[in-house]
């Protein structure tokens, strides 16, 4: 471990941020078997591989600030303190989900939590964003909002609006796009001209930034300095490089056609649990009994799903808006 990486964590901010991330990747594969069991309905998309963005950003958040995700979003929902149990069971749909078993993985929200929820809209998170930050502006709401968004939204319009509105308004809000590089076959090179989504974001006035997103320390730190700003009026948007080591959703295998072999095994070497316990330090020891913790965390959670009821006819038309 070289001094400067050493002064970068310490261990007890390692092996929590360790923690955090394996309680989502033994989460999603649990998720990911219960689905092929059956237990889930729809599908579910994974984030394994990209749990340091979820981790880091959400964790540069204070308590009052809220996150709205996407469809790839247990993660963020996770990191924002929504309970594992709840969310397995929405997935599950059952009655003691977030969304009391009718949102699935997609439509899964936890107000509670400043989780706003996950959104199957591809982009659609981005402009309710800009409308959670007026809105806290106008109020004198001390809050930043956060929203993620994939590579696959860059060339969305509504995203462009919401960064001209953001800053116009000087708005309390973050936009965090996790490139992977793919939206479900395609590639960002083979769908984005230019520059791409920093230099797109900068020329709305956006302070913009490009990162490591497989270093969770980098995010959180600079998540942690633009979420700063953004709480003093200077929206951001950061692009996090990071990579899902699994297929889109179940239907596609981790290596499917568009995407070789080789390029999933360079970044495999990048995991960012393994990164971090290398950059730390943290001994096989400590790494293992964290596992065991995180792998306890999801079990658990998945049993309170399975146990309980799917939601009764009544319920059809609670949390309804006419
Ligand atoms: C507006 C819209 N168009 C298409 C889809 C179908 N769709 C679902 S996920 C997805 C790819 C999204 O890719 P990206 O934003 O890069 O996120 P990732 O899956 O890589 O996390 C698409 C096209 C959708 N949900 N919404
Ligand atoms: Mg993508």
């Amino acid at each position: 471990m070289t001094a400067q990486v050493q002064a970068r964590v310490d261990p007890d901010t390692a092996r929590d941020l360790y923690s955090r991330m394996a309680v989502i990747r033994r989460f999603e594969r649990l998720a990911y078997r219960a689905y092929e069991r059956g237990d889930v309905h729809g599908t579910v998309h994974v984030s394994i591989g990209q749990e340091a963005v979820a981790v880091g950003v959400i964790g540069a958040m204070g308590e009052a600030d809220t996150v709205l995700s996407h469809h790839r979003g247990h993660g963020h929902a996770l990191a924002k303190g929504v309970d594992p149990g709840q969310l397995m069971a929405e997935l599950c749909g059952r009655v003691d989900g977030v969304s009391r078993g009718k949102g699935g993985s997609m439509h899964s929200t936890d107000v509670a939590n400043g989780f706003l929820g996950t959104m199957a809209v591809v982009g659609s998170a981005v402009p309710l964003a800009v409308g959670v930050a007026l809105a806290n502006k106008v109020k004198g709401i001390d809050s930043v909002c956060v929203a993620f968004f994939g590579d696959g939204a860059v060339n969305q319009g509504v995203l462009y609006e919401s960064l001209n509105l953001a800053a116009l308004w000087s708005l309390p809000v973050v936009f965090v796009c996790e490139n992977n590089s793919y939206a479900i076959t395609t590639s960002a090179d083979e769908s984005t001209a230019g520059e791409g989504v920093v230099a797109r974001a900068k020329a709305f006035g956006v302070q913009a930034e490009s990162i490591d997103g497989q270093d969770v320390i980098a995010v959180e730190e600079t998540a942690a300095r633009l979420i700063s700003g953004a709480r003093a009026g200077r929206p951001a948007l950061i692009e996090a490089l990071t990579y899902r080591f699994m297929g889109h959703s179940r239907g596609d295998p981790p290596h499917g056609v568009y995407r070789t072999k080789a390029e999933l095994s360079e970044w495999t070497q990048r995991d960012p649990l393994t990164l971090l316990v290398d950059a730390a330090g943290l001994d096989p020891a400590t790494v293992e009994a964290l596992d065991a913790e995180a792998a306890a965390v999801a079990e658990a959670a998945l049993a309170f799903a399975v146990q309980s009821p799917v939601p009764a006819e009544d319920e059809l038309m609670r949390g309804v808006r006419a």
